[in-house]
């Protein structure tokens, strides 16, 4: 492996950190929503805001280099106007120090999902304020951090929060409208183009990133009729937030379509212009899996989502594009009904550097399960084979020249998976309900194969 390839693991602030309240934080509309919904919430979570410095240190006795987090905006920012809370800095400032006294590269997302309240109450991602909002607040980010930090990703998973938020209705603020969806979509692109242009008006050092929930998309068969659903999936899952990120430009056959049916007077020239002009540095993939399509047969658009893990699977039809299909011979499914499909990682990744030339970082992968955590250790043997299978095709796809330079396990411990709770686990640590800590088999697994320098990987082909 590169010397300086990345091996790390990788959280995001609303589902780890707790101390919701503490410190003058503001409000997230994560909050919020889940409070007056009287839904489990992230309140306490794992607790890394008091046990930020314990997490480090076992993270960096697992052998790992770079641990993935976010930031906190309504932590940072303490209303519209982008008063800072010093104490917000402080905490950050001092997390990002004990990564870099432990040998851990930092590796910071600006926004992953917690928005501030103050800005949801104004209409949140549909308010193109909130865009410029996000814009100051990166310019706080970097002035705050600039000199510790060198890797910056802008927004994690444009696509998952805002369909969820705006058109599946599953996230805050819980709405579903396409119209809104496609507005809101729009605005993160825009404000992640603005967060990029900050970066470069700074001239800090380092990269900037975003960070997608890649989801390669598969056919049932070769026949035109497929590939132009497979189009429209791409579009749909991929390409708007990586075309415009990566190469500044929203694909132009997915406006044709929608301007049809879409009022898309939002889209402004200048607003183009920046996105045109601010691309990123790197691509992060965040992959949990593929999406499998077949033609449009019937029906009306309809989108669900497992967020229970009893049954179910997350499905897509979206009327006059494609279906989403399963249970093809063979198949493998985590109990929330996403397939596991290492495969589609070795191919995912040679489409995507092939069309993007940009270096690549796993930022995310991993398999949520029910776990029972009051045992010694839990036997995560599914967790290492998950990992052992899908770093197998990353170094497939290495090895056919993709530029692969960091890989994140997601996730660095157990956390609050949004809407499932803690019932879904994803940590290489066990957090019990006491909040203790306790490495599972996974984090011996992940340590020795990092010391191995890839080798312990058992290499693996698809047909
Ligand atoms: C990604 C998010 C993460 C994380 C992960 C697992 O989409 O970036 O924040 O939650 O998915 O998803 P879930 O917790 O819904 O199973």
């Amino acid at each position: 492996m590169e010397k300086d390839f990345l091996w790390g693991s990788a959280t995001a602030s609303y589902q780890c950190e707790g101390a919701w309240n503490e410190d003058d934080k503001a409000l997230s509309n994560w909050d919020v929503y889940l409070h007056e919904n009287k839904l489990e919430n992230g309140d306490v979570a794992s607790d890394h805001y008091h046990r930020y410095k314990e997490d480090i240190k076992q993270l960096a006795e697992g052998g790992q280099n770079a641990y993935r987090f976010s930031l906190s905006w309504p932590r940072i920012l303490k209303d519209r106007e982008g008063t800072v809370n010093e104490k917000g800095i402080a905490f950050y400032r001092d997390l990002i120090k004990t990564c870099l006294e432990h040998g851990v590269r930092p590796f910071v997302t600006i926004f992953h999902w917690d928005l501030p309240e103050y800005w949801q109450e104004v209409g949140g991602w549909l308010n193109a304020d909130v865009c410029y909002g996000f814009e100051r607040y990166c310019e706080v980010c970097f002035q705050a951090f600039g000199d510790l930090v060198e890797d910056w990703v802008t927004i994690n998973e444009p696509k998952y929060f805002t369909s969820s938020g705006y058109l599946i209705g599953n996230y805050p603020p819980g709405h579903q409208n396409p119209e809104e969806f496609i507005k809101a979509a729009y605005n993160v692109m825009y404000a992640s183009a603005l967060g990029v242009r900050a970066f470069r008006k700074g001239g800090y050092k380092g990269q900037i990133g975003i960070v997608h929930s890649f989801a390669p998309v598969n056919g049932i068969d070769d026949t035109l009729k497929t590939k132009i659903a497979m189009r429209y999936a791409d579009n749909y899952a991929n390409n708007w937030v990586l075309d415009t990120a990566a190469k500044g430009e929203i694909p132009f056959d997915l406006l044709c379509v929608l301007s049809q049916k879409y009022d898309l007077s939002f889209i402004k020239e200048e607003h183009l212009k920046i996105i045109k002009e601010n691309t990123v540095d790197f691509l992060g993939l965040n992959y949990y899996s593929h999406i499998l399509v077949k033609p449009y047969t019937e029906g009306e658009t309809s989108l669900t989502v497992n967020n229970t893990g009893k049954g179910g699977k997350n499905t897509v039809i979206i009327k006059g594009w494609f279906e989403q299909i399963f249970d093809l011979p063979g198949a493998v499914y985590n109990e929330w009904g996403t397939q596991i499909y290492p495969k589609g990682l070795e191919k995912g990744l040679l489409e995507a550097y092939e069309k993007y030339h940009l270096p690549i970082y796993i930022t995310e992968n991993g398999i949520g399960v029910r776990e029972d955590v009051s045992v010694e250790q839990v036997e995560d043997d599914y967790r290492i084979s998950f990992m052992n299978d899908h770093i197998a095709a990353i170094f497939n796809a290495m090895d056919k020249g993709v530029e692969v330079k960091g890989y994140f396990a997601w996730a660095s411990f157990d956390l609050y998976s949004w809407k499932n709770g803690m019932a879904k686990r994803y940590g290489l640590v066990a957090v019990d309900d006491d909040l203790t800590r306790r490495p599972k088999k996974s984090y011996g697994w992940y340590k020795k194969m990092i010391e191995s320098d890839g080798k312990l990987i058992e290499r693996k082909t698809w047909d």
